[in-house]
């Protein structure tokens, strides 16, 4: 290994060596505490510390790093104290997530980590929002991201690179090549010489770096980070490297051949940087050894005060408040004038006014720009907001979801459009693990709006009509809004783009140019989480949201003899729970009518939930209808048959005569 360099001085190397002793020396106190029980889990970076080391020195203190499991050294070289990282890893309540998530699961936004989520993949998506933040902002800053050789086998991986050369960028992919993924070595993960050929294929300038080389690492880096802060695009670099250690410690390494161990051993980042600062007489073995035991101290010392700190008092009012980023609406508004509106004018009003109140904010979506979107709804948007708000995306719905998380962290509000709800399933990882647990995790916002345009009713078959929400209603920290009228959507998607939690939004297809109604013609927002009490009655209640808003009323109208009440739920996570037991409390009987097929649906749940508190006032068994438990088909005549619209009447006139 080479570690002469004209660049650096006797004091940049012994800082350069300083700074990778640390994450060793912490290692190898923490292999002891995980004998002793005292650590859940620990992965081990011994042998890779210079990549994390040599990548954070190149970075500005500004710029943000997005580490993986094996990074200790971005930690320890953002300066963190040592108690806190302590308390992280014994579930503490200084830690960094209130107990909340282990290892190295946490960001911080004071040092400018953002931690990863366990899946690894969306860590690229999130730096590239990071990255496009820096440029919307027109700040000269890299963000720098890592994965593992394993992690680059995700699809994760192809999108985020895909998107970041696309719009070129300003990010440095840093793939730690250690030679397995788990117990899985890299002639079983790709089919390449080096990642870094990978990076023709996206257009992409790429680099190998010797990772066990602090010297080598730390120069070359700061040249790339400096270039690309003045010409900013996509980099990827692979270093080479080796996982000396198993995957974590329980699982060991007995796959892996022992002269593989041999030869890494002999290549160790920071033995052999050791010799040669000895051999340069830049060093001498004492300072070495002042060094060292300066280290332990600190170690031992802030061991000691993490020791103290007491263990969580389980508190479930605060675990549940934490879920969500509390927020109160804007007050500052009187819409006084209304004009008719179909559905679909109503939302390309509200995203168009929500453009205007926050002027950083930016949509994303399939064609969306000069295009207008498949519905149209943002037509017109790109020349009045230009392309660096309304941005076309390849078709990349993981990496795209994963990079407006990356805006929120910071500060940038941004709506993305799912062509069709159906195809959020390809963007379903972030949603479901990033966005809607990085609050509860470490306290960060995830300031984002997946619009979803759903339903059936058109005749588009299978992977084009579902109405989805159920998906989402079941996980803590999403909120799922569903609009039924022009006024409402307006009004709600207002309110979902000024809520800073990640909020689903629910466009039913069918009504966009079938519904209309007089809306407030400026800006205005309606409350999330409050039901509408759209008719009233009393023989029985209704409860529904969507296009069976319409299905129900229809049917009403024809049933003159029949006192119902219809409750448009509007939002179903929170969903209005008060509403619903008032009502059912007056009425007695009641229907939920749901779009989507019955098990597993939110019927079922307010269903529980009204027997479970409204028992006593019930003079029927509460009566649930639903879609057929198919795929929804295509044609006509089978479509009808499998949606719940035309059962509804015959068990709305079985329940009224009950
Ligand atoms: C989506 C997903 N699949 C599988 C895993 C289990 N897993 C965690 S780390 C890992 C290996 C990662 O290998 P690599 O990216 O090379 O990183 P390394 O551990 O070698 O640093 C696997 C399979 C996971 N966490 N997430
Ligand atoms: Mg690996």
């Amino acid at each position: 290994m080479d570690f002469k360099h004209h660049s650096l001085s006797r004091e940049n190397h012994i800082d350069l060596y300083r700074s990778l002793l640390k994450p060793r020396l912490i290692e190898e106190k923490m292999l002891i505490l995980l004998r002793q029980g005292k650590i859940s889990k620990w992965f081990s970076g011994i042998g890779q510390e210079a990549i994390a080391i040599g990548v954070t020195k190149a970075l500005n203190k500004e710029e943000y790093i997005l580490p993986m499991h094996r990074n200790l050294g971005v930690f320890t070289e953002r300066g963190i104290p040592l108690y806190r990282l302590f308390s992280q890893w014994q579930g503490k309540s200084n830690g960094f997530t209130k107990g909340r998530d282990r290892s190295f699961h946490f960001g911080t936004q004071e040092y400018k980590i953002i931690g990863m989520i366990s899946h690894l993949g969306p860590q690229l998506g999130v730096a590239d929002g990071i990255a496009l933040a820096h440029k919307l902002k027109n700040e000269k800053a890299v963000t720098a991201v890592f994965t593992g050789e394993g992690g680059t086998s995700e699809g994760d991986f192809h999108e985020a690179l895909n998107i970041a050369s696309v719009w070129q960028l300003p990010v440095l992919f840093c793939v730690e090549n250690n030679g397995y993924g788990l117990s899985t070595p890299v002639s079983e993960q790709f089919n390449c010489e080096h990642i870094a050929d990978k990076g023709k294929g996206y257009g992409m300038e790429s680099h190998i770096i010797e990772g066990n080389n602090i010297v080598e690492v730390f120069t070359k880096m700061k040249e790339i980070a400096e270039e690309v802060r003045e010409n900013p695009r996509p980099v990827l670099i692979e270093f080479k490297t080796f996982r000396r250690r198993g995957h974590e410690e329980a699982s060991g390494t007995k796959y892996v051949p022992e002269e593989l161990m041999d030869y890494w051993e002999k290549q160790d980042p920071v033995e052999n940087y050791e010799l040669f600062l000895l051999e340069s007489e830049f060093i001498t073995r004492e300072e070495i050894s002042k060094f060292k035991s300066d280290i332990k101290s600190e170690i031992n010392e802030h061991l000691k005060r993490t020791n103290k700190e007491p263990s969580i008092e389980p508190d479930e009012k605060l675990e549940l408040e934490d879920v969500y980023q509390q927020f109160t609406l804007d007050e500052h508004q009187k819409p006084s004038h209304k004009i008719e509106m179909r559905f679909i004018d109503a939302i390309s009003k509200g995203l168009e006014q929500s453009m205007e109140k926050y002027k950083t904010m930016v949509i994303m979506g399939q064609d969306i720009a000069e295009y207008g979107g498949v519905f149209k709804i943002t037509d017109g948007f790109v020349e009045k907001f230009g392309k660096d708000r309304v941005r076309n995306t390849p078709i990349c719905e993981s990496a795209i979801v994963s990079a407006a998380m990356g805006l929120s962290i910071q500060d940038i509000k941004s709506v993305v459009e799912m062509q069709f709800s159906d195809f959020v399933t390809s963007g379903f990882n972030p949603i479901a693990n990033y966005l809607a647990k990085v609050h509860y995790r470490w306290g960060q916002k995830a300031d984002v709006v997946i619009r979803m345009p759903c339903g059936a009713g058109v005749g588009a078959g299978p992977f084009h009509s579902q109405t989805n929400e159920a998906w989402f209603t079941k996980i803590p920290g999403l909120k799922v809004v569903y609009p039924s009228s022009p006024q409402d959507a307006k009004g709600l998607l207002a309110a979902a783009i000024e809520d800073p939690n990640p909020v689903l939004f629910f466009e039913h297809k069918a009504l966009y140019r079938s519904i209309r109604e007089d809306v407030y013609e400026d800006y205005f927002s309606i409350e999330i989480g409050k039901a509408n009490l759209l008719k009233e009655g009393k023989g029985i209640t209704v409860i529904t949201f969507g296009a069976a808003v319409h299905w129900a009323l229809e049917v009403l109208e024809r049933c003159p003899e029949i006192s119902a009440e219809v409750l448009d739920l509007r939002s179903l996570s929170p969903l209005d729970e008060t509403a619903i037991f008032t009502s059912v409390k007056k009425t007695g009987k009641v229907i939920i009518l749901q779009e989507d097929s019955l098990f597993g649906g939110i019927a079922s749940d307010i269903s529980a939930l009204i027997s479970e508190h409204c028992f006593e006032y019930l003079d029927a068994p509460i009566k649930r209808v639903a879609s057929l438990s198919t795929p929804i088909p295509f044609a006509k005549e089978l479509e009808d048959q499998y949606l719940a619209k035309l059962k509804f009447e015959n068990e709305l006139k079985r329940l009224n005569n009950y």
